[in-house]
């Protein structure tokens, strides 16, 4: 199995409204001036909601080969639940992809495992790939070692998710989250390795095939060590992100 690069820009809640498509058009001219091979390495954006409507016009009226998805969404499909955001929505939008977990949700949003297994069963049912992340805080790898926690994490993300999902997982260490401190790529490999080893113990297929990224203060200078790792597939970059020609390097990081 051959798995296609994947390197993804999650915005948080940065870049304004009238940055969002501006940013994104500068994007992909960079990325078409660079000959970038959009095949070889697919991009994909994570802009605020609001965002998203400007964004889809854009690519769908340039037809850019970039991806994109909600930060988050909703675990229910409609009805009372006053500023959400259902698959639904998304769908609609024609996004690709969700985060679904990232350790903002989960440290100032409660998000706990079974909200997050809940979500990512609601972003299958839109037909979204949801981007589940997982990741130990400084404190977990001092009481349990690298692996335990992101794997358990991603064991009850898929709780309900049947046996072959299509999904992308995100490592990403709590302590290199936007702290300019990010993983060795020994230590990505070495995590990826044992999520990659829990998802082909559901499914051989599903181990093989499913993109697993590395996250956490990602870099123009550290992405070829982490891409050059058997089993990191890819990135997810917060705050390289905002930075064009810096996040166009990443992309490029061959
Ligand atoms: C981790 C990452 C993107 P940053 O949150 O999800 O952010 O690259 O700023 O550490």
């Amino acid at each position: 199995t051959t798995r296609t690069p994947f390197i993804a820009g999650n915005w948080k809640m940065n870049l304004d409204h009238l940055q969002s498509i501006a940013f994104v058009q500068k994007l992909a001219w960079t990325l078409k001036d660079a000959n970038h091979d959009f095949g070889a390495v697919e991009v994909a954006v994570f802009p605020p909601f609001t965002d998203l409507r400007s964004v889809q016009t854009l690519i769908s009226a340039d037809k850019l080969e970039l991806g994109y998805g909600g930060q988050d969404l909703s675990a229910h499909d409609s009805g009372a639940y006053t500023g959400e955001i259902s698959g639904a929505f998304l769908s609609a939008l024609e996004c690709g992809y969700v985060l679904i977990g990232h350790s903002e949700r989960r440290t100032m949003h409660a998000e706990t495992d079974e909200v997050v297994a809940a979500k990512v069963t609601a972003a299958l049912r839109h037909g979204l790939v949801p981007v589940i992340c997982v990741g130990e805080t400084a404190e977990d790898l001092e009481q349990h070692g690298p692996s335990a926690v992101p794997v358990a994490q991603l064991r009850a993300a898929l709780e309900n998710a049947g046996a072959n999902p299509d999904i992308v997982v995100a490592y990403e260490p709590v302590w290199a989250i936007g702290s300019g401190q990010a993983a060795t790529a020994e230590q990505a490999q070495q995590v990826a390795a044992a999520l990659r080893a829990e998802l082909a113990e559901r499914d051989a297929e599903l181990g093989a095939r499913t993109r697993i990224l590395y996250g956490g203060s990602v870099k123009a200078g550290n992405i070829a060590g982490f891409m050059a790792q058997p089993d990191v597939d890819g990135a997810l970059v917060g705050g390289a992100s905002l930075d064009i020609p810096e996040f166009s390097s990443i992309v490029r990081y061959q």
